[in-house]
């Protein structure tokens, strides 16, 4: 097989590529190691950027998104004592959207076929092959026949276990990396919200964040100690830490329900650099990891993609070898902003088994100056909404 754009991995990321380049006229095929089906049981984000919004709007891809997405005006900080809203629309002119990232990547999984996009499933062994060359290609096994698609690049959208990275030869590569002391325990329930916004909660017992899939589905998080077993949280012990952690008036609207889903997620901050070796970019996870706590992490993956495909149509469009050449820093200017925000809302709002009464008292702070300044909050609300693309 030849095409002009191999992407590996059929995640939010592969799939917008596929169809921001198929809409340009550019051919590509998406390869995934696992089911459409698989794919879409893995519960992840939940908040849309402005800029991914969009980018499915640029596509005609929006019309579920609109009719089933919440539009979040604000969302709010909780440290035990009040809710500190951020009123984002007020302060930015912009507002987030609530929409399961299982619902857009079903969007683009389902519009696939009819827009011509070509996504294999089931690919086992997939390898990347002559990445520092002009003509790369990539094999896999389909049913026990070796496969092998030709292309002039290569995509990795194969997120933070795929091979993709592994390909950038040692002597190029950077790796950036903080692993957080404790991860996110996260349970699914069709309930109704406790609160028609988001409550990031910084409580003595720990974090915990009060979200949503739509006014009938909820989804909770708390922190948990590395090393904890989700067969020691019963979905009781569960409901009864957030009514604690989320404080009185949100426990107070808290409906509880039985678990659709209940995982738990490290927690990671990782950048890795360049995003492009030749031949070879990197969009989404497989080059940068954000804790969730600034709900970054599939709208990363969506700014990645815009500045591919920009990139990739400069390139087969206008022989413009400079847009491809200019791609890594682009998209890695804002990688570093959104993990800086990422971190700086994850210190904020989680105690670290380390904080003494010194860190304890600038978290309190912290919270204090933001409570009373404008500009502290229109910081963390421009952050919030979504960087400029
Ligand atoms: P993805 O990981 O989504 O997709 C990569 C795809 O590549 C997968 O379909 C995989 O099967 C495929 N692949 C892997 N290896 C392959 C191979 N060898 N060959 C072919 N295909 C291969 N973000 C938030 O904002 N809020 C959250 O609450 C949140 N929760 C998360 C929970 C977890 C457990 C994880 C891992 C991430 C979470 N994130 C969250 C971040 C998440 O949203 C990611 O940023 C987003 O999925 C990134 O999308 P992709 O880059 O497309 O990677
Ligand atoms: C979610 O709804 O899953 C969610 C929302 C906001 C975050 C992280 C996760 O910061």
């Amino acid at each position: 097989m030849k095409t002009q754009v191999a992407i590996i991995g059929a995640g939010p990321a592969g799939l917008l590529l596929g169809h921001l380049l198929t809409a340009e006229g550019i051919d590509c095929v998406v390869i995934e190691r696992q089911t459409g089906e698989y794919v879409l049981s893995r519960i992840r984000a939940g908040v849309l950027e402005r800029g991914t919004v969009g980018l499915m709007e640029r596509l005609g891809l929006d019309a579920r998104l609109k009719a089933e997405g919440l539009v979040e005006h604000g969302f709010n900080l909780a440290d035990g004592e009040r809710l500190i809203r951020i009123d984002c629309q007020e302060l930015t002119g912009k507002s987030v959207m609530v929409y399961g990232q299982t619902e857009l990547t079903k969007d683009l999984m389902d519009a696939a076929p009819e827009r011509g996009l070509e996504v294999i499933y089931n690919a086992e062994d997939v390898a990347l092959h002559e990445v520092s060359s002009d003509a790369p290609f990539v094999t896999w096994h389909e049913g026990g026949v070796e496969r092998r698609l030709e292309a002039r690049f290569i995509v990795g959208c194969d997120g933070f276990h795929g091979p993709s990275r592994k390909a950038i030869p040692d002597n190029k590569r950077r790796e950036y990396e903080r692993v957080y002391p404790f991860g996110w325990l996260g349970i699914l329930a069709d309930v109704p919200p406790c609160h028609t916004e988001l409550i990031y909660a910084n409580h003595e017992r720990g974090f915990a964040l009060a979200s949503m899939r739509s006014k009938t589905r909820s989804r909770y998080y708390i922190d948990v100690p590395l090393g904890e077993r989700i067969e020691d949280w019963s979905d009781d012990r569960l409901w009864d830490e957030l009514a604690v952690r989320l404080g009185p008036e949100a426990a107070a609207n808290i409906t509880r329900g039985a678990a659709l889903e209940k995982s738990i997620a490290p927690l990671r901050s990782y950048v890795f650099e360049p995003m492009r070796h030749h031949s070879l970019l990197l969009c989404g996870d497989s080059a940068h990891i954000v804790p969730p706590t600034g709900a970054k992490g599939l709208n990363l993956a969506a700014s990645d993609v815009h500045y591919a495909a920009e990139a990739l149509c400069g390139f087969f469009r206008k022989s413009d070898a400079d847009a491809i050449a200019a791609y890594s820093e682009r998209a890695l200017a804002r990688v570093w902003k959104c993990e800086r925000f990422s971190w700086s809302l994850t210190k904020l709002m989680h105690r670290f088994p380390d904080d003494g009464p010194f860190e304890r008292a600038m978290q309190v702070a912290e919270l204090d100056y933001i409570a009373g300044s404008r500009a502290a909050q229109t910081s963390i609300a421009e952050n919030y909404v979504g960087l400029p693309l």
